[in-house]
């Protein structure tokens, strides 16, 4: 397998921890997005959506994290990153869509160069911007992982694609500078993950692409 990665990618460190925690080897084809390389004709060719992760499996071309995380599941069901009882299942990827559907979309890199560029607004707005929409959606997801844990994950005692998206946007949030002391379940959990190496091997420093 071949992951179209970018090392600061968080929807690429999804995907990263999912190969990892499945014990499946890939190569990482680094796309460097702070020159808009996935813009360029060749990374268009492949992913015509512009985004960061792809995936190659021998020629089949996947993208979007969350779908990609569910491919790797059907395929390589250990462990499961998504339960097959319908209430887990549902919960688990309302957590997931919680981070990868109401804070990324609104943080990400094109969204970010977009209120820099366009509506000229200065680092300081960018950043509460930024803020603001971590803390809408960390407010309530504290509330529930912290009805739904069983202590060292967000749901239940198994790992899963609500904790595959928990630990990169939490590793975002310290990058932006975001204060995290409102969500101490999180911060604990998401902590305690990083002493998993399917977790800390996953993240952006340690990354071939790592600037
Ligand atoms: N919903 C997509 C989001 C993908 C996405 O936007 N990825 C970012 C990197 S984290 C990206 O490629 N950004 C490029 C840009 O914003 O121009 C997913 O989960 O894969």
């Amino acid at each position: 397998m071949r992951l179209y990665s970018f090392f600061r990618s968080s929807a690429a460190f999804r995907v990263r921890i999912a190969l990892n925690l499945k014990g499946i080897d890939y190569e990482t084809v680094a796309v460097d997005l702070s020159s808009s390389q996935h813009r360029e004709a060749a990374f268009l060719a492949v992913n015509p959506q512009a985004t960061i992760p792809t995936l190659d499996d021998d020629g089949t071309i996947l993208w979007q994290s969350l779908a990609i995380v569910e491919y790797l599941d059907s395929r390589f069901p250990k462990p499961r990153l998504i339960p097959e009882e319908p209430v887990a299942r549902a919960r688990v990827q309302a957590l997931a869509q919680l981070i990868a559907c109401e804070i990324h979309p609104l943080n990400n890199l094109r969204v970010l160069r977009y209120l820099r560029s366009e509506l000229k607004l200065d680092e300081a707005a960018v950043s509460k911007w930024y803020a603001h929409w971590v803390a809408e959606a960390f407010g309530p997801l504290e509330t529930l992982v912290a009805g739904f844990s069983g202590g060292r994950y967000c749901y239940g005692d198994a790992v899963s694609i609500a904790d595959v998206c928990l630990v990169p946007q939490i590793y975002n949030a310290r990058r932006f500078n975001c204060d995290l002391t409102p969500y101490p379940t999180l911060v604990r959990i998401a902590d305690g993950l990083r002493a998993d190496p399917a977790f800390s091997r996953a993240s952006p420093e340690l990354q071939p692409d790592a600037q």
